[in-house]
C-alpha cells in the first residue's frame, strides 16, 4: 500500500535530503520517486511552481514544495516535535535555519566551481559562514551533540546535507577549513553519524554525488574515479 507521504526527488538533492531527515527522525513511512532532472514529468511540473524538488505529495492529493515549508508542516502535524517547546528557542532555531541558504550557496558554489582558481576562491569564502555557525554553536546553551542538545532538530536536518557535501568535497581535495572550527567539526561528526541522516539518501550517495560532478563537468570531477559512472542507476 502506498504511504501517506510521497517525496519527489533527484538522488543528489540536499534540499530533498533535509525533508527526508525529518521524515526519518520522526519515523514516518514515505515513498520516494526519483525524477529525471532533464525530463521533469508533467505531473511534477504541475505541482512545483519553480520546477524544483523537493515536493511532498500528501495522500495522493495535496502537494507541498520548499524544503523548509515541508519540514515545518511535518513538524506541526506528526509527533514527536523536533522543534523546541519554548517559543524563544524555537524562534532562534528558525533564525539559524534561515541562515542555511547562505551556508548552502557557499558550499554549492565551491563544489560546482569550473576551474581550480574558482574552486580556491570559493573555498576561501567558507571560513566566514563556518565561523558564524561555530559561534552559534558556542552560544546554544547546551553540550550537543546536536543543535539543541541530545535530540535532533529541524536546524540539524537543514545543515546535515550541506556539511555532508563539504565532507565529500574535502575527501576529494582536502580543504582544511572545518578543522579550524572545533564546535562545527564536532557537530558535523554527530550529524553524519545520526541514523536519520544516514537513512536519508541512497546508500551510495557519495558515489552518486561524485558521478554528478562528472555529468556536470565540474573541476572537482577530475579527482573522481571513473568507477562511479553508473552509480545513480545502481539503486
Ligand atoms: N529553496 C528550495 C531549493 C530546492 C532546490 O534548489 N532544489 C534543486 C535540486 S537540489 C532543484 O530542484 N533545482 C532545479 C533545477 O536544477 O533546475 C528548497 O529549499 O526546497
Amino acid at each position: 500500500m502506498a504511504s501517506k507521504f510521497m517525496l519527489c526527488s533527484f538522488k543528489t538533492c540536499p534540499w530533498v535530503q533535509r525533508a527526508a531527515i525529518v521524515l526519518q527522525a520522526k519515523g514516518i513511512a514515505y515513498d520516494i520517486t526519483y525524477i529525471d532532472r532533464d525530463k521533469r514529468p508533467d505531473w511534477f511540473l504541475a505541482m512545483s511552481p519553480h520546477s524544483k524538488v523537493p515536493v511532498v505529495v500528501i495522500d495522493g492529493k495535496e502537494a507541498l514544495f520548499e524544503s523548509n515549508a515541508i519540514a515545518e508542516y511535518l513538524d506541526e502535524t506528526v509527533s514527536p516535535r523536533l522543534h523546541p517547546a519554548d517559543a524563544l528557542a524555537r524562534a532562534r532555531n528558525r533564525a539559524w535555519t534561515d541562515f542555511v541558504s547562505s551556508f548552502a550557496s557557499a558550499i554549492s558554489s565551491t563544489m560546482y566551481a569550473d576551474t581550480e582558481v574558482e574552486f580556491r576562491a570559493k573555498a576561501a569564502n567558507l571560513a566566514e559562514p563556518f565561523g558564524r555557525l561555530d559561534d552559534a554553536l558556542g552560544k546554544r546553551g547546551n553540550d550537543g551533540p546536536f543543535f539543541n542538545g541530545p535530540k535532533l532538530s529541524l536546524v540539524d536536518a537543514a545543515y546535515a546535507p550541506f556539511l555532508q557535501r563539504y565532507t565529500f568535497m574535502d575527501r576529494l581535495r582536502p580543504l582544511g577549513i572545518i578543522e579550524r572550527f572545533a564546535r562545527l567539526a564536532a557537530w558535523r561528526e554527530a550529524l553524519l553519524a545520526a541514523p536519520a541522516v544516514k537513512a536519508s539518501t541512497v546508500a551510495n550517495i557519495e558515489a552518486v554525488w561524485q558521478e554528478n560532478l562528472i555529468v556536470r563537468k565540474r573541476w572537482l570531477s577530475s579527482f573522481v574515479s571513473s568507477d562511479v559512472i553508473g552509480a545513480a542507476l545502481a539503486e
